[in-house]
Order: structure tokens, then C-alpha cells, then sequence
């Protein structure tokens, strides 16, 4: 008990021995500082409060600080495996993963990707959205701004539906490319809606255009159906530099991953050794066979033996690459006939797909283009590559409109993933929404 008491008592000494060094220290300070003697009682007492509490908020600070800095530098290894194993659940439903940079150059040197890549080596992908809207939002990211953008911006504050308001929407629609012919027939449905009564305030505009746009896209087409014979053939046409060949290897990539399907490509573009070599690196990227003859071989020749190679290997889908340019005499339309009669006369029926492929950034020349191309060829759909980089994908509603041919898929980036099936539903919500 006595023990206690002593404890205690050395305890209480100690306290008021630091207190009053404390105050000693202060009461030294406040001199230094030239505080009038008057006020110096008074100056002690603040002092002696603040000082603590300041102190104390500096240690916790600091705590803070490192506690933060030491959790970013070593993060349990927990963390990182979730996301990394995202990516082969993305690919098994719509992202089928596109190889990494480093993959991808191994594979443009000719060599094997390493398979087995060890854990620690597999980077985390950078933040950027994965799912199918994500992407093609970001893919639209351009028209978004450029197209409903300035559609919010023009009918914000509740404007009236009067003739100014329709010629700024005229000025809109035409920015965005959707085409002289496109953009006065939706001013004339938007009108008639507006005289029916159905379209009363600039704030309804918007969802009325929407619809007015879906329709548009929604062409009454034969759905594409790869497993509708076998081997099925796609015939890829289109002028040069539209992404023909970056189409067929993103495409081909879907098709073995996704849809477990036999691919074949034929490699008829023989305008240039570099397209042969392109579309084998996109085979080999795929998991795709590929017939190729070398540059300067007859196209249909080419076409012919992928044909012949796909029934005897039992493949479901052929794909035939086509030459944008030629050397000189042959005229391009003529190739495209003759490799179409040549697969025909192989394999009845075939090809059972023409795809179209047009560059967005091209705005309205792409609709010149497709009609020579309808005119000469039975184009049975489109693919119009390159969204992400133009602010003019409103052409893609004068293409719906004035071709009255499905757009089948867009391309809405370089990465293997970034051709998408075209879905007008999602196409427009994700020009629409906001994110
Ligand atoms: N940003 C972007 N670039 C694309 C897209 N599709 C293709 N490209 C790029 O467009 C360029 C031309 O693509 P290719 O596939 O070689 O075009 P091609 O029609 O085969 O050209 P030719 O063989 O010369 O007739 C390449 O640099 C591609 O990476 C896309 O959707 N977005
Ligand atoms: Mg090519």
C-alpha cells in the first residue's frame, strides 16, 4: 500500500517537474518574443493550451501521411489478382483481350508469343472502360461531343421550337455529317411531329431525334449468321487504307475465341508483299489458318485455293481479304467481280457475305464510295471503322438512311477488341446518354 502511495506521489512530482519546465520555456519564449509584461500572464495561459493541441495535430498529420504513402508502395498482393483475372472473363463474354504491345511486336517480328506468362509480369491494364457501353462510348467519345453536345447546349434554357431553333439543329446535323439529304428529313419528321402535337418544347427534342436516328439504323436485313453454312464465306471489299485488313484479323480473332469456329483467311490483296505479311501477323494474332500466294498473284487464284483448302480442312469461315489499289490495267471492281465468280463457281452460293468496310473519318465520301461499290458488286453489309478518331460519326445515320444496307460492325479503335457487332440500340444510347 505504501509502495503504491510512493508511486504515485513520484509520478505527480515528475508531471508538475515537466509542467513547470514547460512554462519556464514558454515564459522564455514570450520574452524573446518582446511581449509586454502586462499581458505576458494572459499570453502564458493561451500559449499554454495551443501549444499541445498544435503539436498534437502535427504528430497526427504526419501518421497520416505515412501511413498513406507506406499502403501505395506495398499493396497486398490480393489486390492486384482480382482485376488481372477479369480479363479472361471479359473474353469469354464480349471483350475477347487484345494482346499487349510488347505481344503484339514479338508477333509482327514473326515469332511465338510467349504462352505462359508468369503472374508477377502480367501488367493491370490501365484504367480504361472495359464493358461493351464503356467502350463504345469512349469509341464515340468525338460525335458524342460534337453531335449531342451541341444538341444539349442548343436546347438548354428552354428554347422555343421556332425556325431559328431548326436551322441551329440544320447547322448541327451537318457538322456531325449526317449528311444534307439525312438531316432535312429529320427537320421534316421533328416539324411534323411538332404539328401533330407530339413534340411540344426544345426538351423533348432530344428524345424525339433519338428515336427519329434508331429508326434510321434499323434496317430490315438478314441477320449475319456464320453458322448458316459451312464453310461460310465473308468477301471483305473497300477502297485502300479503310481498315479492311485490321477488320478481318479483329473479326477472325472473335470468331475463333468467342465462337470456337474454324477460320481460314485468303490472302487475294497481292497488290504489295506488306499486306501478305499484315494479314499473316493478324492469322497468327487469331489462331487462324491463311492461304497466301505472295505479292503479284492472281486475287481469284488466291481465293480459289483458300476456298478448295477450306472444305478439305473442314473450316466453318473463310475470310478473303481484297486488294484497296491494283498495279495498273485491272480495274478494282472488275477484281472484286472476278473473285466473287470464281468462289461462286467453287462453292455455290458463296460468298455468302460481301462486307463494305468504310472509313468514318471519310464523312460523306464513304457514302460515294459504297454507292460505286453497290453499284458494281452485291454489297450485303457494312463495316465502318475508325469511330473513335472523328467527331463525324453522324455519318453512320445518312449510311442507314440513304444505302439502306446494315451496318454489321464498327471499329471504334486500333485494339483487337475494338470491333464491335453493330447494335442500334447501344449505338444510340451510348451517343445518347449521358455517362
Ligand atoms: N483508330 C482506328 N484505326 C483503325 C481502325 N480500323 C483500322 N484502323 C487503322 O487504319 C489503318 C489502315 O488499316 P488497314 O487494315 O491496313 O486498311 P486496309 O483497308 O486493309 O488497307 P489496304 O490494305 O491498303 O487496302 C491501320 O493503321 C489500322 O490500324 C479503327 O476502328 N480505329
Ligand atoms: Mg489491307
Amino acid at each position: 500500500m505504501d509502495g503504491e502511495n510512493t508511486g504515485k506521489k513520484l509520478i505527480s512530482d515528475l508531471l508538475i517537474d515537466w509542467f513547470s519546465r514547460y512554462q519556464d520555456l514558454l515564459s522564455d519564449l514570450i520574452v524573446t518574443l518582446g511581449v509586454p509584461e502586462a499581458q505576458r500572464p494572459e499570453v502564458l495561459k493561451t500559449l499554454t493550451i495551443i501549444v499541445p493541441v498544435v503539436v498534437l495535430f502535427f504528430v497526427f498529420g504526419l501518421l497520416l501521411l505515412v501511413l498513406k504513402k507506406t499502403g501505395k508502395k506495398a499493396p497486398p498482393p490480393e489486390e492486384i489478382t482480382p482485376s488481372v483475372e477479369e480479363e479472361p472473363g471479359e473474353a469469354a463474354g464480349e471483350d475477347v483481350g487484345g494482346p499487349s504491345e510488347a505481344e503484339a511486336e514479338v508477333l509482327s517480328q514473326g515469332l511465338e508469343p510467349s504462352v505462359a506468362v508468369p503472374e508477377t509480369e502480367v501488367e493491370v491494364p490501365p484504367a480504361e472502360p472495359v464493358s461493351i457501353m464503356g467502350r463504345m462510348r469512349a469509341g464515340l467519345a468525338k460525335t458524342q461531343a460534337a453531335f449531342v453536345g451541341r444538341l444539349d447546349e442548343l436546347v438548354r434554357g428552354g428554347r422555343g421550337l421556332d425556325d431559328r431553333l431548326w436551322e441551329d439543329l440544320e447547322e448541327v446535323l451537318i457538322t456531325a455529317d449526317v449528311g444534307m439529304k439525312t438531316t432535312l428529313e429529320l427537320r421534316e419528321s421533328l416539324e411534323k411531329r411538332q404539328r401533330e402535337g407530339k413534340l411540344t418544347d426544345s426538351a423533348g427534342l432530344r428524345a424525339a431525334l433519338r428515336e427519329e436516328i434508331k429508326e434510321r439504323l434499323n434496317i430490315s436485313a438478314e441477320k449475319l449468321d456464320f453458322a448458316a453454312c459451312s464453310p461460310f464465306v465473308l468477301m471483305v471489299i473497300g477502297v485502300n487504307g479503310v481498315g479492311k485488313t485490321t477488320t478481318i484479323g479483329k473479326l477472325a480473332h472473335s470468331l475463333v475465341h468467342q465462337e470456337k469456329k474454324k477460320v481460314i483467311l485468303g490472302a487475294c490483296d497481292t497488290f504489295r508483299a506488306a499486306a501478305v505479311e499484315q494479314l499473316g501477323v493478324w492469322a497468327e494474332r487469331a489462331g487462324a489458318d491463311i492461304i497466301s500466294h505472295g505479292e503479284g498473284a492472281d486475287p481469284a487464284g488466291v481465293a480459289f485455293d483458300t476456298i478448295k483448302a477450306a472444305i478439305a480442312r473442314q473450316a466453318d469461315v473463310v475470310i478473303l481479304d481484297t486488294a484497296g489499289r491494283l498495279h495498273t490495267k485491272v480495274n478494282l471492281m472488275e477484281e472484286v467481280k472476278k473473285i466473287r465468280r470464281v468462289v461462286d463457281r467453287e462453292l455455290p452460293g458463296a460468298p455468302h457475305e460481301t462486307l463494305l468496310v468504310l472509313d468514318a473519318t471519310l464523312g460523306q465520301n464513304s457514302l460515294i464510295q459504297a454507292r460505286l461499290f453497290q453499284e458494281a458488286v452485291e454489297v450485303s453489309g457494312l463495316a465502318l471503322t475508325k469511330l473513335d478518331g472523328t467527331a463525324r460519326g453522324g455519318m453512320i445515320v445518312a449510311i442507314g438512311n440513304e444505302l439502306n444496307l446494315p451496318v454489321r460492325f464498327v471499329g471504334i479503335g486500333e485494339k483487337v477488341e475494338d470491333l464491335r457487332p453493330f447494335d442500334p440500340e447501344i449505338f444510340v444510347e451510348a451517343l445518347f446518354e449521358i455517362a
